[in-house]
């Protein structure tokens, strides 16, 4: 497959006016009617009239009422209309239910009547219903038409079938016997239509918005989740009012509509006045859902509802500027999530997820500009680099220009742009008007892959204070050479009461190396750098351990005092690896200190209480020049597990009790703090008393975050049999329950025993590879235990590779995406790096691969 290059983008060689859909459903022979609307565009140089088509029987088309012959070329057709208004009308068929791409047009569930993967009987009897997913290139599967963000336009939609609901984008306009009509006024893109069709029921509820407009909200879900939808409507009514408050930006339409569908993609799509929701990031309740999923939920509500302005209303010209819509919206719904919960523990967990997913593609072949330049699939560049990085860039802006500068461009790129299809420069060019800036260098961010390494030394002299900054950024794909970043490093300085001598300061860095000075000190400061992560970088500073026990035990900003704790971790781990002296004592008895420190939020212990992740470790280890062993750093976290518990001991039995949560269960901050350092708490006990807290915890437990944390330490210690079996037999006909069900017995899995299990969870009746939650919910899991997956014989890889060439021709999309599981292979040894090959070759060869598979396989294989 050819690429294709930023720098070949062209205006479209005709607009579109209005756009008038009728979908007849059928299950295998939907037919879809355009009349479309067309004119030539003034700005372009082509006249060449093109339109994307993917799959599509071609019924009949006509250009203003005559039929019209079309050729048929690459990606779509052309054909010789006039240079002058015309109105396009063709008629297509589609087959829904056979696109197990779920691209375009599809039916959801898709296993229904059928067998799975191992011909036996799946799931449940459900009657599957009709949905969409556009983004990135999916209209192209429902009809002919200029799929192309940058090409914008009303559309009407008239949906005839029996299906009790069909809904589409906008505001109901007209309904009838076995038909319907949705009209949306706003000038969209392709990319954001939507339809549903199916046995739905809504929990239905209303917003006034700041200027007195009334909005019904409905969220449709199938009959039977109703209980699951009271969370997700509050979520919406939250955002759509911090919205109006925070950033100005009120609802448009007359109604706005959520589904929840069980098969699908992504996280969740933002379609015009009708997001589609992947039943896993909105349904959910106490009994069946935790309090990470929760807060998972509300973040993603909130997203999708923030793109109706960012996204939307502004959207982007091309693919390419992905992380203009993308970014901003990510760090739209970061800052509504740190004003609804704890702004230091989101930001914590920001960086957690950061830095696990966005660093480990900055740091292998996967590792792309936030703004690329080429592509070959845009469906494979929905990662954490356009996304969380995207959201970082944002994040640094709004440091460098302070909090009311950046509310003023934001208006300022509303009033410009609202309506329009733009670019990443667009966006630094409403910065650059409104601040007077100058962001030339700023933008190497979007431009520069890598993620930099800043080396940090000091010099005390008589009462001045210096800080020596150097950055250097390793070498990506493409990009071997890469310019100094303006980087924006928040620093403050510590007394050594942990009083503070120097409150919080953003310097910022533009040269590869720069000095701060700091006068008029009295003593020798402590330093607190990179406060509250300013910038995604690496801080590579030796420091000496009594100095992170001391920040751990001081340090004013939240994150960094998060942060000098965890490094005090990672050291440890480092050592256990190595055989190097460790600074173990010390860290536990920071460690105990912090979790007796009452004045601390649980949510904030519980997260210093975290312990790194296994890939975080083989990250680090490479960069210090040592070649990971999986097993070597699993054995080393289980001594230090083994040692914390030993250590906290006598803490447990008072903390426990403190945490316990005796109202009824509310998902917010402060329940969820508790409940999250409880099971880190339950988690040390079991090491000690073999799993009998936990087996209490789980005979009483009320709701599934204690029910699951219980369990996890039941596998633990080995005494999970019954339990498993209880639990299954108990949510057996609740999907997204059992999806915990797969993950959790892969994730506790001891490393010589997680790919049996593996295979012996995908022998299970309700494994099904055609459910993309059901799917990542045991391979995301094995990718994701590091000892299992990177056994020595390989036989993880295999198996890994032997279902992704399996799922390949049913779901290209998902295939892709859990390629990347591979990614890290050239940390290992050689033997682990030939086997890898080995397998990536072995896809490669498979006869038929997909576009998206042959990409993402290919940068990594390179
Ligand atoms: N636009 C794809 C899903 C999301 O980022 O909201
Ligand atoms: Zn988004």
């Amino acid at each position: 497959p050819q690429p294709i290059y930023l720098t070949d983008y062209t205006p479209p060689a005709y607009l579109v006016d209005d756009v008038h859909l009728t979908f007849r459903l059928d299950p295998t022979a939907t037919r879809v009617i355009s009349r479309i609307s067309f004119r030539p565009n003034p700005d372009a140089a082509s006249k060449r009239f093109f339109l994307h088509g993917e799959g599509l029987k071609l019924i009949s088309s006509r250009v203003d009422g005559s039929d019209i012959d079309v050729r048929d070329v690459e990606n779509g057709i052309e054909a010789d209309v006039p240079d002058a208004p015309f109105v396009w009308e063709a008629e297509v068929e589609i087959d829904p239910k056979n696109n197990t791409a779920l691209e375009g047009l599809y039916m959801s569930p898709q296993d229904v009547g059928e067998s799975n993967a191992s011909g036996r009987d799946s799931l449940p009897a459900i009657k599957p219903m009709y949905c969409t997913q556009c983004e990135a290139e999916g209209f192209r599967k429902i009809t002919y038409y200029p799929d192309r963000p940058d090409v914008m336009a009303p559309f009407t939609v008239r949906i005839e079938g029996d299906e009790p609901v069909m809904l589409s984008n906008g505001n109901p306009t007209g309904e009838g016997d076995g038909w319907c009509e949705w009209t949306d006024p706003w000038p969209k893109p392709a990319y954001l239509f939507a339809l549903v069709a199916g046995d739905l029921v809504a929990r239905e509820d209303s917003f006034t918005t700041m200027s007195g407009k009334h909005v019904d909200l409905k969220l449709w879900v199938r009959p039977g989740d109703e209980g699951k939808t009271a969370f997700g409507m509050e979520a919406l009514k939250k955002s759509m009012k911090w919205d109006e408050e925070v950033y100005g930006r009120e609802y448009d339409l007359d109604i706005f509509q959520i589904v929840a569908v069980s098969d699908f993609n992504m996280g969740a799509m933002e379609n015009k006045g009708l997001n589609i929701f992947n039943t896993s990031a909105v349904l959910c309740s106490p009994e069946t859902s935790t309090d990470a999923n929760f807060e998972r939920i509300e973040a993603i509500i909130a997203h999708e509802y923030f793109h109706n302005w960012t996204g939307n209303r502004i959207t982007c010209r091309d693919w390419f500027q992905l992380s203009l819509k993308e970014g901003l919206t990510v760090f739209r719904d970061q800052s509504f999530t740190a004003d609804v919960r704890s702004e230091a523990v989101a930001r914590i967990s920001d960086v957690i997820a950061l830095r696990g997913r966005q660093f480990r593609e900055d740091n292998g072949p996967l590792a792309h500009q936030v703004q690329p330049d080429s592509f070959v699939e845009i469906n494979n560049f929905y990662t954490a680099t356009i996304y969380e990085k995207g959201a970082e860039i944002i994040r640094m802006l709004k440091t460098l220009v302070g909090d009311d500068a950046y509310r003023k461009a934001l208006d300022l790129y509303f009033d410009r742009h609202d309506g329009q299809a733009c670019t990443i420069d667009d966006w630094l060019t409403v910065f650059q008007d409104s601040t007077g800036r100058d962001l030339t260098q700023f933008k190497r961010w979007y431009k520069q892959a890598g993620t930099p390494r800043l080396d940090v030394t000091e010099n005390w002299d008589d009462g001045t204070y210096q800080l020596t900054f150097t950055q250097t950024t390793p070498p990506t794909p493409g990009q071997d050479v890469k310019e100094p970043f303006l980087i924006p490093i928040a620093v403050g300085l510590l007394g050594p009461n942990g009083d503070e001598v120097q409150a919080t300061k953003v310097l910022e860095m533009t040269e590869g190396t720069q000095t701060f000075t700091f006068e008029g000190l009295s003593y020798r400061p402590t330093p607190s750098i990179l406060r509250h992560f300013s910038a995604p970088v690496i801080l590579t500073r030796e420091t000496p351990p009594e100095e992170r026990a001391f920040l751990f035990a001081h340090d004013t900003d939240a994150f960094n005092r998060w942060e000098a704790g965890r490094s005090l971790a990672k050291e440890v781990l480092v050592g256990l690896v190595t055989g190097e002296d460790t600074p173990q004592s010390l860290y536990l008895d920071a460690l105990a200190t912090m979790l007796r420190n009452d004045d601390l939020d649980p949510a904030f212990r519980a997260l210093a209480l975290q312990m790194p992740g296994e890939d975080d470790l083989a990250q680090t280890l490479f960069d210090a020049g040592v070649t990971p062993d999986p097993d070597a750093i699993h054995n080393a976290a289980e001594t230090l597990k083994q040692a914390r518990a030993e250590h906290l001991q006598d803490l447990l039995p008072r903390l426990m009790a403190d945490m316990e949560v005796t109202e009824p269960f509310v998902s917010n901050a402060e329940q969820s703090g508790k409940r999250a350092l409880g099971l880190g708490l339950l988690k040390l006990a079991t090491r000690l008393d073999g799993g009998k807290a936990a087996q209490a915890q789980w005979d009483r437990a009320d709701n599934m975050t204690l029910s699951l944390g219980a369990l996890a330490c039941l596998l633990d210690a080995g005494k999970a049999e019954g339990p498993l079996a209880t639990f299954r037999e108990r949510w057996k006909d609740d999907a997204l329950v059992m999806d915990k069900w797969f993950m959790l017995q892969i994730m506790h899995a001891d490393p010589e025993d997680a790919a049996a299990t593996v295979e012996r969870l995908t022998e299970d009746p309700a494994f099904t590879m055609k459910n993309p939650n059901r799917f990542r919910s045991v391979f995301g899991a094995f990718a994701g235990h590091p000892a299992g997956f990177h056994q020595k014989d390989g036989s993880g890889y295999r198996l890994l590779a032997d279902w992704l060439i399996r799922l390949d021709p049913l779901n290209p999309q998902i295939t892709a995406r859990m390629s990347g599981a591979f990614e890290t292979w050239k940390r290992y040894d050689a033997d682990r790096q030939g086997l890898i090959k080995s397998e990536l070759d072995r896809i490669l060869a498979t006869d038929g691969l997909s576009r998206d598979t042959t990409e993402m396989v290919t940068r990594i294989r390179n």
